[in-house]
């Protein structure tokens, strides 16, 4: 056959032209017009940041395959369309009626595969929370509970994240907590909650105040879901005592939230903002993000927490028996990544409390060990079953 018309020949050097080796930058090309939150000031510092990262991942020996083009994508809540929100909220209620892996007779709260998580959190975590494994070891564990929505429970996308700025200035009639069914549930009732001291803060700010909630989640998804691991920690006045002192036995109770409008207001993007871009060693990092009472500054990590509250929210060791939990240690992670992304030569290669070079992360029922200093990089990391990104 002989190729002779004009249009042809044109479509075939053309073809050649855009099959060749330029590469158009990568573009994170994360919401359509149409969206209810333009961009803040952390989204835009994120994609000014992503050609010197890309140029970073070009210039490493191999990310065992994993690019900026076929990362996952993690998307924030409110740009989800709200059957993808709903598919995650059914992926999250299968988990919740999947038998569990953790020994039943060993651990008697343990009612489900989604219990694994949070007794996961409860026996591990003071190793979890300890300065070297906050980021790396909750790094894991979101990969982990995304995974087993996945593959546990044919959920087709990523984990949600929360931009909390998003939400500040009145999270209770957000789309993650209006209490519709494709929200992550509602408020909790109103009820007889005192707010939370936060200790080495000066008065006014050595406390959260109390919202309007604090009592059981009477509407949305979880409305009847079973929180039966812990507490712990001191969370609300009229939650039942764990039956055992190590918080393992079943205590059945409802949900409760005390969406918190006060410690939302901590959480808005000049706070995440000035976060990210004033400390310049991961250990200050770190340590900005829980708190710096100098500026009267709860940190965003402790203001996102509490802005969900109530029981499992607020307490320390099984918080994350609120679904919330993920989104926010989500945007953590996200946080944590965007601060590498602005010096990758250097920062992607720290941790904080440099960990020993044969130190671990292990999850025990949800997650095989891993190695701490395999965690620091989401595009690569963990021999390359970390590949996501957050759009
Ligand atoms: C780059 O990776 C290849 C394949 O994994 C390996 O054989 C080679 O030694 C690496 N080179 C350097 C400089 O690390
Ligand atoms: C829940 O609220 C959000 C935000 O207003 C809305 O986009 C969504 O369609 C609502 N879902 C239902 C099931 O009403
Ligand atoms: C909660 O349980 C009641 C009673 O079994 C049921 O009618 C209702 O549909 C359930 N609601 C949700 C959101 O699961
Ligand atoms: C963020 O903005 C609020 C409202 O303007 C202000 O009160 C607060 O001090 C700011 N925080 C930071 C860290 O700049
Ligand atoms: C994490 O940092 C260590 C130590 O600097 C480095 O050897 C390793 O390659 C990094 N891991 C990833 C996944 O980038
Ligand atoms: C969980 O992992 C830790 C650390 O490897 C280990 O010491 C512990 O025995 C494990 N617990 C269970 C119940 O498997
Ligand atoms: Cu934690």
């Amino acid at each position: 056959m002989v190729l002779t018309s004009w249009a042809t020949v044109l479509f075939l050097a053309f073809a050649t032209v855009r099959a060749g080796p330029v590469k158009t930058p990568f573009s994170l090309n994360r919401r359509s017009d149409g969206f209810p939150y333009p961009l803040d000031e952390v989204d835009k510092l994120e994609e000014d940041l992503l050609p010197k990262y890309e140029a970073y991942l070009a210039k490493k020996n191999g990310t065992h395959g994993c690019t900026l083009e076929n990362a996952a994508r993690r998307q924030e809540w409110h740009d989800m369309t709200v059957a993808h929100r709903e598919e995650y909220i059914a992926a999250v209620l299968c988990l919740q009626s999947k038998p569990p892996k953790a020994d039943q007779a060993k651990y008697p709260g343990v009612m489900n595969r989604y219990d694994d998580f949070v007794l996961t959190h409860e026996t591990q975590a003071m190793h979890l929370h300890s300065t070297p494994h906050l980021f790396p070891a909750h790094r894991l564990y979101i990969w982990a509970f995304e995974k087993a929505l996945r593959e546990e429970c044919g959920y087709t996308g990523w984990q949600p994240y929360w931009n909390w700025g998003r939400t500040a200035s009145d999270p209770a009639n957000s789309a993650l907590f209006n209490g519709n069914m494709s929200s992550m549930g509602g408020n909790g009732a109103k009820s007889n909650y005192a707010g939370v001291p936060t200790t080495g803060f000066k008065a006014p700010y050595d406390k959260i105040p109390a919202d309007v909630g604090g009592g059981c989640v009477t509407d949305g998804p979880f409305k009847n879901m079973t929180i039966s691991l812990g507490p712990l920690g001191t969370v609300l006045p009229d939650v039942p005592k764990n039956p055992r002192a190590d918080g393992f036995g079943a205590n059945p109770r409802c949900l409760r939230r005390d969406v918190n409008k006060y410690a939302a207001a901590m959480t808005t993007a000049n706070y995440t903002y000035a976060l990210i871009t004033e400390a310049s060693s991961v250990d200050q990092f770190q340590k900005n993000m829980l708190g710096m009472p100098e500026k009267n500054d709860w940190g965003v990590h402790m203001a996102g927490h509490y802005t969900i509250g109530g029981d499992p929210g607020g307490d320390f060791f099984s918080s994350p028996g609120d679904p919330v939990f993920w989104f926010h240690h989500g945007m953590v992670d996200r946080i944590w990544w965007i601060w590498q992304m602005q010096d990758p030569d250097t920062r992607m290669n720290v941790l904080p409390d440099t960990p020993p070079v044969d130190d671990f992360v292990d999850l025990n029922w949800t997650a095989d060990r891993a190695q701490t200093w395999d965690l620091n990089d989401s595009v690569g990391g963990n021999a390359g079953a970390f590949c996501y990104i957050y759009v």
